[in-house]
């Protein structure tokens, strides 16, 4: 793994206290999984989100939650946009939201999925990012890495697609044709945010919450979460030199988690 040192030592202007205030998972320390609040685009952005602290080498900041059904992804262009559900359950962080978390610098991507055999599976792509709404919410995916689910997601490049908002590939509406909402194409090998279904069932054709290349065409999930790991721009308080007066404020643009970590430990509590 390549180490790249700072590359940008910025000073920042305002107070230390909002520059604590965590931008995503990888800012809660030491706690287990649970719905925590974060920041995602400041200080006046605060969302409460699912921090999976479990996963491979954990702390992933959950975007997206199937679990049990609860609540209705079938929704309009502005809840995507800004975000539905509820963090202890079943929820959608909004589009905004995941393109501020991914705009810090290159980012992965974790599927995490369950059968209702109680069989656990998942995807991650070692790149992901997702544009601005100018852009459509367009998708940047790539570089697959097995996890037994296979590579249903292969839509990079796809704008974000819902029923009142039709941006795919195809002459028709995907996300009215399949019932759900994402970055479709002609339309899809996977519906993360369609019906969902409570298993097999083939009555309907391919508007369950499917992942193809593992379960196939006629079998709707029992769980699904889409989930990014820690993003390493970020703004930290360095006390300095008490001589010299108050801290000082500054922002470092990091390349890696080792990096991360080692300074976020040499980094006093308190600013
Ligand atoms: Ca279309």
């Amino acid at each position: 793994m390549e180490m790249l040192p700072v590359l940008l030592l910025l000073p920042v202007l305002g107070g230390c206290s909002d520059l604590l205030l965590p931008l995503d998972c990888s800012d809660i320390h030491n706690q287990p999984s649970g719905v925590y609040t974060i920041y995602p685009i400041g200080a006046t952005s605060a969302v409460q989100v699912y921090c999976d602290m479990d996963s491979l080498e954990g702390k992933w900041t959950v975007f997206q939650r199937r679990m049990d059904g609860s609540v209705n992804f079938y929704r309009p262009w502005d809840q995507y946009r800004l975000g539905f559900g509820f963090a202890a359950g079943e929820y959608w962080l909004g589009l905004e939201n995941i393109f501020h978390l991914t705009q810090r610098r290159k980012s992965e991507l974790l599927i995490d999925m369950e059968d209702f055999e109680g069989n656990k599976s998942y995807a991650r792509y070692s790149s992901f990012s997702v544009g601005s709404e100018s852009d459509g919410y367009r998708l940047h995916l790539s570089g697959f890495i097995a996890g037994g689910a296979g590579d249903s997601f292969q839509l990079n490049g796809m704008k974000f697609s819902t029923f009142d908002k039709d941006q795919d590939t195809w002459e028709g509406n995907c996300a009215r044709s399949f019932v759900g909402a994402f970055w479709y194409s002609n339309c899809h090998s996977e519906n993360p945010n369609g019906v969902y279904r409570w298993g097999a069932d083939d009555s309907l054709y391919a508007i369950g919450m499917e992942w193809i290349s593992w379960k196939g065409r006629a079998y709707s999930l029992k769980a699904i979460s889409m989930k990014i790991p820690s993003a390493l721009t970020f703004s930290i308080c360095v006390s300095g030199n008490p001589a010299a007066g108050p801290g000082v404020a500054a922002e470092l643009l990091l390349q890696e988690d080792v990096w991360f970590h080692h300074l976020l430990a040499q980094t006093p509590s308190s600013c």
